[in-house]
Protein backbone atom coordinates (compact mmCIF):
# COMPACT_ATOMS: atom_id res chain seq x y z
CA UNK A 1 0.00 0.00 0.00
CA UNK A 2 1.28 3.18 -0.72
CA UNK A 3 2.26 5.88 2.15
CA UNK A 4 -0.97 7.77 1.15
CA UNK A 5 -3.21 4.91 1.33
CA UNK A 6 -1.79 4.04 4.51
CA UNK A 7 -2.36 7.40 5.86
CA UNK A 8 -5.53 7.73 5.14
CA UNK A 9 -6.70 3.88 6.46
CA UNK A 10 -5.02 5.17 9.79
CA UNK A 11 -7.13 8.75 10.02
CA UNK A 12 -10.70 6.78 8.82
CA UNK A 13 -10.04 3.98 11.64
CA UNK A 14 -8.71 6.35 14.08
CA UNK A 15 -11.66 9.29 13.58
CA UNK A 16 -14.19 6.84 12.56
CA UNK A 17 -16.61 9.30 13.88
CA UNK A 18 -15.88 12.44 12.03
CA UNK A 19 -16.70 12.10 8.44
CA UNK A 20 -16.09 15.75 7.88
CA UNK A 21 -12.24 15.43 8.75
CA UNK A 22 -12.05 12.04 6.94
CA UNK A 23 -13.50 13.91 3.61
CA UNK A 24 -11.40 17.01 4.42
CA UNK A 25 -7.98 14.45 4.72
CA UNK A 26 -8.97 12.19 2.13
CA UNK A 27 -8.93 15.11 -0.58
CA UNK A 28 -5.64 16.89 0.34
CA UNK A 29 -3.80 13.46 0.58
CA UNK A 30 -5.29 12.15 -2.75
CA UNK A 31 -4.30 15.33 -4.92
CA UNK A 32 -0.62 15.81 -3.23
CA UNK A 33 -0.07 11.26 -3.97
CA UNK A 34 2.72 12.56 -6.49
CA UNK A 35 4.60 15.50 -4.54
CA UNK A 36 4.68 12.42 -1.32
CA UNK A 37 5.90 9.79 -3.70
CA UNK A 38 8.79 11.25 -5.07
CA UNK A 39 10.29 11.57 -1.41
CA UNK A 40 7.69 8.88 0.07
CA UNK A 41 10.88 7.15 1.76
CA UNK A 42 11.62 10.27 3.56
CA UNK A 43 8.10 11.74 4.57
CA UNK A 44 7.75 7.88 5.82
CA UNK A 45 10.15 8.07 8.00
CA UNK A 46 9.80 11.28 9.59
CA UNK A 47 6.53 10.09 9.45
CA UNK A 48 5.50 13.47 7.72
CA UNK A 49 1.74 12.93 7.03
CA UNK A 50 0.98 11.60 10.44
CA UNK A 51 2.14 14.62 11.96
CA UNK A 52 0.31 16.94 9.36
CA UNK A 53 -3.02 14.94 10.48
CA UNK A 54 -3.10 14.98 13.92
CA UNK A 55 -3.27 18.66 15.51
CA UNK A 56 -0.74 19.66 17.94
CA UNK A 57 -3.27 20.53 20.54
CA UNK A 58 -7.44 20.19 21.03
CA UNK A 59 -9.03 21.57 23.65
CA UNK A 60 -12.43 20.95 24.67
CA UNK A 61 -14.42 23.35 27.64
CA UNK A 62 -17.72 23.54 29.53
CA UNK A 63 -19.37 26.88 28.93
CA UNK A 64 -21.70 27.86 30.54
CA UNK A 65 -24.38 30.56 30.77
CA UNK A 66 -27.47 32.15 32.03
CA UNK A 67 -30.22 33.56 29.74
CA UNK A 68 -32.16 36.27 30.30
CA UNK A 69 -34.75 34.00 32.68
CA UNK A 70 -32.38 32.81 34.98
CA UNK A 71 -31.79 29.55 33.52
CA UNK A 72 -28.33 27.96 33.38
CA UNK A 73 -26.85 26.20 29.76
CA UNK A 74 -24.41 24.31 29.10
CA UNK A 75 -22.76 24.36 25.97
CA UNK A 76 -18.97 22.61 24.74
CA UNK A 77 -16.26 24.91 23.65
CA UNK A 78 -13.60 23.92 21.14
CA UNK A 79 -10.45 24.75 19.89
CA UNK A 80 -8.16 22.74 17.83
CA UNK A 81 -4.57 24.72 17.09
CA UNK A 82 -3.58 22.54 14.17
CA UNK A 83 -0.40 23.41 13.26
CA UNK A 84 1.92 26.08 13.47
CA UNK A 85 4.67 25.25 11.36
CA UNK A 86 4.26 28.68 9.54
CA UNK A 87 3.18 31.25 12.25
CA UNK A 88 0.58 31.18 15.04
CA UNK A 89 -2.37 29.47 14.69
CA UNK A 90 -5.02 31.22 12.85
CA UNK A 91 -8.85 30.52 12.16
CA UNK A 92 -12.19 31.48 13.12
CA UNK A 93 -14.38 30.60 15.42
CA UNK A 94 -18.02 28.88 14.87
CA UNK A 95 -21.07 29.20 16.76
CA UNK A 96 -23.65 26.76 15.94
CA UNK A 97 -25.62 23.77 17.06
CA UNK A 98 -24.08 21.05 14.14
CA UNK A 99 -20.65 21.98 15.82
CA UNK A 100 -18.82 19.34 17.03
CA UNK A 101 -15.44 17.83 16.89
CA UNK A 102 -14.83 16.54 13.50
CA UNK A 103 -16.27 19.71 12.04
CA UNK A 104 -14.21 21.66 13.89
CA UNK A 105 -11.10 19.59 13.27
CA UNK A 106 -11.67 20.02 9.21
CA UNK A 107 -12.03 23.20 9.41
CA UNK A 108 -8.56 23.16 11.38
CA UNK A 109 -6.73 21.12 8.71
CA UNK A 110 -8.80 23.27 5.66
CA UNK A 111 -7.16 26.06 7.52
CA UNK A 112 -3.35 25.14 7.63
CA UNK A 113 -3.00 24.56 3.92
CA UNK A 114 -5.61 28.09 3.19
CA UNK A 115 -3.05 29.71 5.80
CA UNK A 116 -0.26 28.87 4.05
CA UNK A 117 -1.83 29.56 0.19
CA UNK A 118 -1.98 33.01 1.73
CA UNK A 119 1.94 33.39 1.58
CA UNK A 120 1.80 35.49 4.88
CA UNK A 121 3.21 33.69 8.50
CA UNK A 122 0.02 32.43 9.50
CA UNK A 123 -0.14 28.64 10.57
CA UNK A 124 -3.59 26.88 11.25
CA UNK A 125 -6.55 26.57 13.75
CA UNK A 126 -10.08 26.63 14.48
CA UNK A 127 -12.45 26.68 16.99
CA UNK A 128 -16.69 27.19 18.00
CA UNK A 129 -19.12 25.62 20.20
CA UNK A 130 -22.30 24.24 19.52
CA UNK A 131 -24.04 27.34 20.91
CA UNK A 132 -26.45 27.98 18.53
CA UNK A 133 -26.85 32.51 18.52
CA UNK A 134 -30.08 31.97 16.65
CA UNK A 135 -33.20 34.02 18.43
CA UNK A 136 -31.01 35.07 21.32
CA UNK A 137 -30.95 38.29 23.23
CA UNK A 138 -27.93 40.62 23.08
CA UNK A 139 -27.22 39.58 26.59
CA UNK A 140 -27.34 36.24 26.02
CA UNK A 141 -24.70 36.35 23.24
CA UNK A 142 -22.78 38.61 25.59
CA UNK A 143 -22.99 35.73 28.64
CA UNK A 144 -22.10 33.47 26.32
CA UNK A 145 -18.82 34.66 24.36
CA UNK A 146 -17.99 36.20 28.23
CA UNK A 147 -17.73 32.49 29.48
CA UNK A 148 -16.46 30.68 26.46
CA UNK A 149 -13.36 33.02 26.36
CA UNK A 150 -13.14 32.95 30.52
CA UNK A 151 -11.42 29.74 29.73
CA UNK A 152 -10.09 30.31 25.63
CA UNK A 153 -8.26 33.61 26.82
CA UNK A 154 -5.58 30.86 28.76
CA UNK A 155 -5.12 29.13 25.21
CA UNK A 156 -4.59 32.07 22.65
CA UNK A 157 -2.34 35.27 22.30
CA UNK A 158 -1.05 37.79 19.67
CA UNK A 159 1.56 35.82 19.10
CA UNK A 160 0.66 32.34 20.03
CA UNK A 161 -3.33 31.91 18.50
CA UNK A 162 -5.77 34.87 17.04
CA UNK A 163 -9.00 33.67 16.61
CA UNK A 164 -11.92 35.40 14.24
CA UNK A 165 -15.18 35.00 13.31
CA UNK A 166 -17.07 32.37 11.18
CA UNK A 167 -20.63 30.65 10.42
CA UNK A 168 -22.70 32.72 14.02
CA UNK A 169 -19.25 35.04 15.01
CA UNK A 170 -19.59 38.07 13.18
CA UNK A 171 -18.47 41.78 14.72
CA UNK A 172 -20.94 41.63 17.59
CA UNK A 173 -19.28 38.41 18.99
CA UNK A 174 -15.97 39.77 18.34
CA UNK A 175 -16.20 42.92 20.42
CA UNK A 176 -17.66 40.65 23.42
CA UNK A 177 -14.94 38.32 23.39
CA UNK A 178 -12.19 40.74 22.85
CA UNK A 179 -13.76 42.53 25.92
CA UNK A 180 -13.57 39.50 28.37
CA UNK A 181 -10.02 38.75 26.78
CA UNK A 182 -8.53 42.25 27.95
CA UNK A 183 -10.33 42.11 31.08
CA UNK A 184 -9.09 39.02 32.44
CA UNK A 185 -5.54 39.01 30.52
CA UNK A 186 -4.94 42.75 31.14
CA UNK A 187 -3.42 43.09 27.61
CA UNK A 188 -4.61 45.70 24.71
CA UNK A 189 -3.35 43.09 21.68
CA UNK A 190 -4.31 41.78 18.44
CA UNK A 191 -5.94 38.86 19.67
CA UNK A 192 -8.57 38.89 17.95
CA UNK A 193 -9.28 39.44 14.22
CA UNK A 194 -12.73 40.70 12.45
CA UNK A 195 -12.53 43.30 15.27
CA UNK A 196 -14.59 46.81 15.51
CA UNK A 197 -13.10 49.66 13.12
CA UNK A 198 -12.82 51.67 16.64
CA UNK A 199 -11.12 49.26 18.33
CA UNK A 200 -7.92 47.85 16.47
CA UNK A 201 -10.51 46.03 13.35
CA UNK A 202 -8.99 46.20 9.75
CA UNK A 203 -11.07 48.38 7.26
CA UNK A 204 -11.94 45.91 4.45
CA UNK A 205 -11.91 42.47 6.68
CA UNK A 206 -15.72 42.49 6.47
CA UNK A 207 -15.74 42.18 2.66
CA UNK A 208 -12.86 40.54 2.53
CA UNK A 209 -13.72 36.89 2.32
CA UNK A 210 -16.68 37.75 -0.08
CA UNK A 211 -14.60 40.64 -2.14
CA UNK A 212 -11.54 37.93 -2.68
CA UNK A 213 -13.54 35.00 -3.97
CA UNK A 214 -14.30 37.36 -6.72
CA UNK A 215 -11.18 38.43 -7.28
CA UNK A 216 -9.79 35.22 -7.28
CA UNK A 217 -12.82 34.46 -10.06
CA UNK A 218 -12.03 37.42 -12.09
CA UNK A 219 -8.48 36.17 -12.37
CA UNK A 220 -9.40 32.40 -13.10
CA UNK A 221 -11.82 33.60 -15.99
CA UNK A 222 -9.35 35.75 -16.88
CA UNK A 223 -6.39 34.02 -17.87
CA UNK A 224 -9.07 32.38 -20.02
CA UNK A 225 -10.25 35.51 -22.24
CA UNK A 226 -13.71 35.85 -20.44
CA UNK A 227 -15.04 38.70 -18.26
CA UNK A 228 -17.11 38.82 -15.22
CA UNK A 229 -19.85 41.23 -17.48
CA UNK A 230 -22.69 40.32 -17.77
CA UNK A 231 -22.56 36.98 -16.19
CA UNK A 232 -25.64 35.56 -14.41
CA UNK A 233 -24.03 34.57 -11.07
CA UNK A 234 -26.02 31.70 -7.79
CA UNK A 235 -24.81 32.81 -4.48
CA UNK A 236 -25.93 30.86 -1.60
CA UNK A 237 -26.00 31.80 2.18
CA UNK A 238 -26.83 35.23 2.99
CA UNK A 239 -24.36 35.79 5.15
CA UNK A 240 -21.02 37.47 5.71
CA UNK A 241 -19.41 35.55 2.82
CA UNK A 242 -22.42 35.95 0.92
CA UNK A 243 -23.32 39.31 1.28
CA UNK A 244 -19.91 40.49 0.13
CA UNK A 245 -19.68 38.23 -2.70
CA UNK A 246 -23.21 39.43 -4.00
CA UNK A 247 -21.77 42.82 -3.67
CA UNK A 248 -18.38 42.09 -5.47
CA UNK A 249 -19.98 40.64 -8.23
CA UNK A 250 -22.31 43.08 -8.95
CA UNK A 251 -19.87 45.79 -8.89
CA UNK A 252 -17.71 43.97 -11.79
CA UNK A 253 -20.63 43.99 -13.88
CA UNK A 254 -22.33 40.36 -13.06
CA UNK A 255 -25.92 40.01 -11.98
CA UNK A 256 -26.76 37.69 -8.82
CA UNK A 257 -29.86 36.08 -8.88
CA UNK A 258 -29.68 34.13 -5.83
CA UNK A 259 -29.34 33.44 -2.28
CA UNK A 260 -30.08 31.06 0.56
CA UNK A 261 -30.04 30.69 4.31
CA UNK A 262 -31.18 27.33 6.16
CA UNK A 263 -35.31 27.70 5.77
CA UNK A 264 -35.00 28.51 1.86
CA UNK A 265 -33.86 30.57 -1.01
CA UNK A 266 -35.04 33.69 -3.03
CA UNK A 267 -34.56 34.13 -6.69
CA UNK A 268 -34.55 37.37 -8.26
CA UNK A 269 -34.31 37.70 -11.70
CA UNK A 270 -33.97 41.52 -12.04
CA UNK A 271 -30.96 41.10 -9.61
CA UNK A 272 -30.01 40.74 -5.39
CA UNK A 273 -30.77 44.31 -3.85
CA UNK A 274 -27.40 44.17 -1.86
CA UNK A 275 -28.83 46.95 0.14
CA UNK A 276 -32.12 45.37 1.11
CA UNK A 277 -29.99 41.98 1.88
CA UNK A 278 -27.78 44.15 4.21
CA UNK A 279 -30.50 45.37 6.17
CA UNK A 280 -32.26 42.18 6.47
CA UNK A 281 -29.62 39.70 7.57
CA UNK A 282 -26.92 42.65 9.30
CA UNK A 283 -29.04 44.79 10.77
CA UNK A 284 -32.45 43.29 11.27
CA UNK A 285 -31.22 39.61 11.73
CA UNK A 286 -34.27 38.44 10.01
CA UNK A 287 -35.26 35.24 7.29
CA UNK A 288 -34.93 35.98 3.80
CA UNK A 289 -39.08 36.25 3.85
CA UNK A 290 -38.27 39.50 5.21
CA UNK A 291 -36.52 40.43 1.26
CA UNK A 292 -39.41 38.58 -0.48
CA UNK A 293 -41.84 40.82 0.98
CA UNK A 294 -39.92 43.85 0.54
CA UNK A 295 -38.67 42.99 -3.24
CA UNK A 296 -41.50 42.51 -5.58
CA UNK A 297 -39.53 40.89 -8.25
CA UNK A 298 -38.26 38.21 -5.40
CA UNK A 299 -39.47 34.47 -5.74
CA UNK A 300 -39.19 33.01 -2.19
CA UNK A 301 -38.54 29.04 -2.23
CA UNK A 302 -38.76 26.82 1.06
CA UNK A 303 -36.30 24.00 1.29
CA UNK A 304 -32.94 23.33 -1.12
CA UNK A 305 -32.85 24.48 -4.55
CA UNK A 306 -30.67 27.07 -5.05
CA UNK A 307 -28.45 25.03 -7.85
CA UNK A 308 -31.41 24.76 -9.81
CA UNK A 309 -31.39 27.98 -11.56
CA UNK A 310 -29.34 28.47 -14.66
CA UNK A 311 -26.29 30.33 -13.92
CA UNK A 312 -22.91 30.96 -15.37
CA UNK A 313 -21.37 31.24 -12.45
CA UNK A 314 -22.04 28.92 -9.30
CA UNK A 315 -20.68 30.45 -5.53
CA UNK A 316 -21.56 28.12 -2.42
CA UNK A 317 -21.29 30.66 0.31
CA UNK A 318 -23.16 28.95 3.34
CA UNK A 319 -21.79 25.80 4.94
CA UNK A 320 -20.26 22.11 3.98
CA UNK A 321 -21.42 19.87 1.58
CA UNK A 322 -24.18 21.91 0.47
CA UNK A 323 -23.25 21.54 -3.42
CA UNK A 324 -23.96 17.43 -3.58
CA UNK A 325 -23.80 14.96 -7.05
CA UNK A 326 -27.70 15.53 -7.84
CA UNK A 327 -26.81 19.60 -7.85
CA UNK A 328 -23.84 19.10 -9.50
CA UNK A 329 -25.70 17.58 -12.47
CA UNK A 330 -27.95 20.34 -12.43
CA UNK A 331 -25.60 22.69 -12.82
CA UNK A 332 -23.90 20.62 -15.59
CA UNK A 333 -27.31 20.28 -17.56
CA UNK A 334 -28.04 23.99 -17.26
CA UNK A 335 -24.68 25.21 -18.90
CA UNK A 336 -22.45 26.43 -15.79
CA UNK A 337 -19.05 27.38 -16.49
CA UNK A 338 -17.64 28.11 -13.29
CA UNK A 339 -18.04 26.67 -9.82
CA UNK A 340 -15.75 28.91 -6.92
CA UNK A 341 -15.83 27.95 -3.49
CA UNK A 342 -16.80 30.67 -0.88
CA UNK A 343 -17.39 28.20 2.20
CA UNK A 344 -15.20 25.94 3.49
CA UNK A 345 -15.80 22.63 1.93
CA UNK A 346 -19.17 23.07 0.42
CA UNK A 347 -18.76 20.78 -2.73
CA UNK A 348 -19.03 17.16 -1.79
CA UNK A 349 -15.85 14.90 -2.88
CA UNK A 350 -18.65 13.55 -6.13
CA UNK A 351 -19.85 16.69 -6.85
CA UNK A 352 -16.36 18.23 -7.33
CA UNK A 353 -15.36 15.31 -9.51
CA UNK A 354 -18.18 15.34 -11.68
CA UNK A 355 -17.82 19.27 -12.35
CA UNK A 356 -14.33 18.94 -13.17
CA UNK A 357 -14.96 15.87 -15.31
CA UNK A 358 -17.70 17.85 -17.35
CA UNK A 359 -15.13 20.55 -17.96
CA UNK A 360 -16.81 23.11 -15.40
CA UNK A 361 -13.98 25.01 -13.45
CA UNK A 362 -13.52 24.69 -10.12
CA UNK A 363 -12.15 27.11 -7.36
CA UNK A 364 -11.82 25.14 -4.46
CA UNK A 365 -12.30 26.97 -1.02
CA UNK A 366 -9.47 26.59 0.47
CA UNK A 367 -7.62 29.25 -2.77
CA UNK A 368 -10.81 31.03 -3.75
CA UNK A 369 -12.45 31.73 -0.24
CA UNK A 370 -8.72 32.72 1.46
CA UNK A 371 -9.48 36.29 1.29
CA UNK A 372 -10.71 36.47 4.44
CA UNK A 373 -8.03 35.05 6.53
CA UNK A 374 -5.64 36.82 4.73
CA UNK A 375 -6.75 39.78 5.47
CA UNK A 376 -6.85 38.99 9.01
CA UNK A 377 -3.13 38.67 8.75
CA UNK A 378 -3.07 42.30 7.41
CA UNK A 379 -4.90 43.54 10.42
CA UNK A 380 -2.68 41.33 12.82
CA UNK A 381 0.04 43.39 10.74
CA UNK A 382 -1.61 46.76 11.36
CA UNK A 383 -2.24 45.81 15.10
CA UNK A 384 1.82 44.91 15.75
CA UNK A 385 2.73 48.39 14.31
CA UNK A 386 -0.16 50.77 15.93
CA UNK A 387 -1.54 51.58 12.26
CA UNK A 388 -4.23 51.70 10.65
CA UNK A 389 -4.40 51.45 6.78
CA UNK A 390 -6.99 52.70 4.61
CA UNK A 391 -9.21 50.84 2.88
CA UNK A 392 -8.26 51.33 -0.75
CA UNK A 393 -4.75 50.41 0.26
CA UNK A 394 -5.92 47.20 2.27
CA UNK A 395 -7.89 46.22 -0.97
CA UNK A 396 -5.31 46.81 -3.20
CA UNK A 397 -3.13 44.05 -0.65
CA UNK A 398 -6.32 41.74 -0.94
CA UNK A 399 -6.85 41.81 -4.65
CA UNK A 400 -2.90 41.22 -5.35
CA UNK A 401 -2.89 38.34 -2.61
CA UNK A 402 -6.03 36.32 -4.48
CA UNK A 403 -4.63 37.24 -7.97
CA UNK A 404 -0.73 35.40 -6.45
CA UNK A 405 -3.05 32.77 -4.77
CA UNK A 406 -4.42 32.06 -8.48
CA UNK A 407 -0.91 32.00 -9.94
CA UNK A 408 1.05 29.71 -7.51
CA UNK A 409 -2.56 27.05 -7.46
CA UNK A 410 -2.08 27.60 -11.47
CA UNK A 411 1.34 26.95 -11.77
CA UNK A 412 1.68 24.30 -8.91
CA UNK A 413 -0.89 22.22 -10.79
CA UNK A 414 0.82 22.69 -13.94
CA UNK A 415 4.00 21.65 -12.54
CA UNK A 416 2.13 17.78 -12.01
CA UNK A 417 1.13 17.75 -15.37
CA UNK A 418 -2.58 18.27 -13.64
CA UNK A 419 -3.42 22.07 -15.76
CA UNK A 420 -6.54 23.43 -14.86
CA UNK A 421 -7.03 21.05 -11.76
CA UNK A 422 -7.04 23.70 -8.87
CA UNK A 423 -8.19 21.06 -6.14
CA UNK A 424 -4.56 19.35 -6.75
CA UNK A 425 -2.86 22.73 -7.18
CA UNK A 426 -4.53 24.20 -3.56
CA UNK A 427 -3.49 21.38 -1.99
CA UNK A 428 -0.11 20.85 -3.71
CA UNK A 429 1.03 24.83 -2.95
CA UNK A 430 -0.45 24.90 0.33
CA UNK A 431 1.30 21.67 1.46
CA UNK A 432 4.72 22.19 -0.13
CA UNK A 433 5.48 25.38 2.29
CA UNK A 434 3.63 23.18 5.26
CA UNK A 435 6.12 20.56 5.04
CA UNK A 436 9.19 22.69 3.94
CA UNK A 437 8.97 24.31 7.25
CA UNK A 438 7.64 20.91 8.92
CA UNK A 439 10.98 19.12 8.17
CA UNK A 440 13.08 22.39 8.68
CA UNK A 441 11.99 22.52 12.47
CA UNK A 442 12.50 19.10 13.40
CA UNK A 443 10.74 16.10 14.59
CA UNK A 444 7.77 18.38 16.68
P1 LIG B 1 -22.58 33.58 8.56
O1 LIG B 1 -22.97 33.04 9.86
O2 LIG B 1 -22.42 35.05 8.38
O3 LIG B 1 -23.59 33.10 7.43
C1 LIG B 1 -23.81 31.75 7.19
C2 LIG B 1 -24.89 31.61 6.15
O4 LIG B 1 -24.99 30.27 5.74
C3 LIG B 1 -26.26 32.01 6.67
O5 LIG B 1 -27.02 32.52 5.61
C4 LIG B 1 -26.82 30.69 7.14
O6 LIG B 1 -28.23 30.63 7.18
C5 LIG B 1 -26.28 29.75 6.11
N1 LIG B 1 -26.10 28.42 6.72
C6 LIG B 1 -25.36 28.10 7.79
N2 LIG B 1 -25.48 26.81 8.11
C7 LIG B 1 -26.32 26.31 7.21
C8 LIG B 1 -26.84 25.03 7.00
N3 LIG B 1 -26.52 23.98 7.79
N4 LIG B 1 -27.67 24.86 5.96
C9 LIG B 1 -27.99 25.92 5.14
N5 LIG B 1 -27.54 27.15 5.31
C10 LIG B 1 -26.71 27.34 6.32
O7 LIG B 1 -21.23 32.83 8.17
P2 LIG B 1 -20.12 33.23 7.10
O8 LIG B 1 -20.75 33.90 5.94
O9 LIG B 1 -19.03 33.89 7.81
O10 LIG B 1 -19.58 31.79 6.67
C11 LIG B 1 -20.13 31.07 5.56
C12 LIG B 1 -19.11 30.02 5.10
O11 LIG B 1 -17.90 30.66 4.70
C13 LIG B 1 -18.70 29.01 6.15
O12 LIG B 1 -18.41 27.78 5.51
C14 LIG B 1 -17.41 29.59 6.71
O13 LIG B 1 -16.61 28.60 7.30
C15 LIG B 1 -16.80 30.13 5.43
N6 LIG B 1 -15.78 31.17 5.55
C16 LIG B 1 -16.01 32.30 6.26
C17 LIG B 1 -15.04 33.30 6.31
C18 LIG B 1 -15.26 34.58 7.00
O14 LIG B 1 -14.39 35.44 6.94
N7 LIG B 1 -16.40 34.81 7.65
C19 LIG B 1 -13.74 33.11 5.65
C20 LIG B 1 -13.65 31.91 4.86
C21 LIG B 1 -14.62 30.99 4.84
P3 LIG B 1 -29.02 30.80 8.56
O15 LIG B 1 -28.97 32.26 8.86
O16 LIG B 1 -30.38 30.29 8.28
O17 LIG B 1 -28.27 29.98 9.56
O1 LIG C 1 -12.50 29.96 7.34
C1 LIG C 1 -11.87 31.03 7.45
O2 LIG C 1 -10.86 31.26 6.77
C2 LIG C 1 -12.37 32.04 8.38
N1 LIG C 1 -13.42 31.83 8.98
C3 LIG C 1 -11.59 33.29 8.63
C4 LIG C 1 -10.47 33.04 9.60
C5 LIG C 1 -9.71 34.24 10.07
O3 LIG C 1 -8.86 34.04 10.93
O4 LIG C 1 -9.95 35.36 9.59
Amino acid sequence: MSYVDEVISMVEKKNANEPEFIQAVREVLDSIRPVVEAKEEQYRRDALLERMVEPERQIKFRVPWIDDEGQVHVNTGYRIQFNSAIGPYKGGIRLHPSVNIGIIKFLGFEQVYKNSLTGLPIGGGKGGSDFDPKGKSDREIMAFCQSFMTELCRHIGADTDVPAGDIGTGAREIGYLFGQYKRIRNVYEGVLTGKGLTYGGSLARTEATGYGLLYFVEEMLRCRGIGLEGKIVSVSGAGNVAIYAVEKAQQLGAKVVTVSDSNGWIYDPEGIDVELLKEVKERKRARLTEYAANRPSAQYHEGRGVWSVRVDIALPCATQNELRLEDAKMLVENGVLAVAEGANMPTTIEATEYLQKNGVIFAPGKASNAGGVATSALEMSQNSERLSWTFEEVDQKLKGIMVNIFRNVDRAAKRYGMEGNYVAGANIAGFEKVADAMNAQGIC
